[in-house]
């Protein structure tokens, strides 16, 4: 069935009027299906930088307080998109607190297969290495979770359905 242009217009701008009820930042945004302002988009994702230096606990409470979750990359050319654009060393979403040796890399609440150690790492030195940073050469490396390092958040990008 053929549906008159003037309905499908019509159609599209009652979704765009209800979805841009929740304000104008989100409004221009799922426009435009892009990332809000001062967040990076690579693929369906937006990542944003947090000022300073963190614990990883404290890295990750941030995220959440920001409405998004603390990175995880599931790639070498999403973690190369990081590095190039925002910083070379942050945090990611994986910890072995829980079981020591027994990796969990969360994006969000997916677990992530994805793994990238530096050889002769994860080395759990002095019995007290359990959290993950991307290092400045791509590659990760376990260190205490009381260390401070920079911090990148990710939160999907704004998708359109109509
Ligand atoms: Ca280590």
């Amino acid at each position: 069935m053929m549906l008159p242009k003037h309905l499908i217009v019509g159609l599209i701008s009652l979704c765009l009027m209800i979805r841009c009820t929740g304000g104008t930042e989100r409004c221009g945004a799922s426009i435009r299906g892009a990332c809000p302002p001062a967040w990076n988009q690579w693929g369906d994702k937006c990542y944003k930088q947090l000022s300073g230096k963190l614990p990883w606990a404290e890295a990750k409470q941030e995220c959440i307080k920001m409405g998004s979750v603390l990175v995880m990359p599931q790639s070498q050319e999403e973690t190369e998109f990081l590095q190039k654009n925002l910083i070379d060393k942050f945090w990611i979403d994986c910890n072995d607190q829980h079981v020591e040796g027994t990796w969990v890399c969360q994006d969000g609440t997916t677990d992530v297969e994805y793994r990238n150690w530096k050889e002769g790492q994860p080395s759990n030195r002095q019995g007290k290495e359990d959290c993950a940073v991307v290092r400045p050469a791509g590659d990760w490396n376990d260190v205490p979770c009381d260390d401070l390092s920079p911090v990148i958040c990710q939160r999907p990008a704004p998708q359109l359905h109509f």
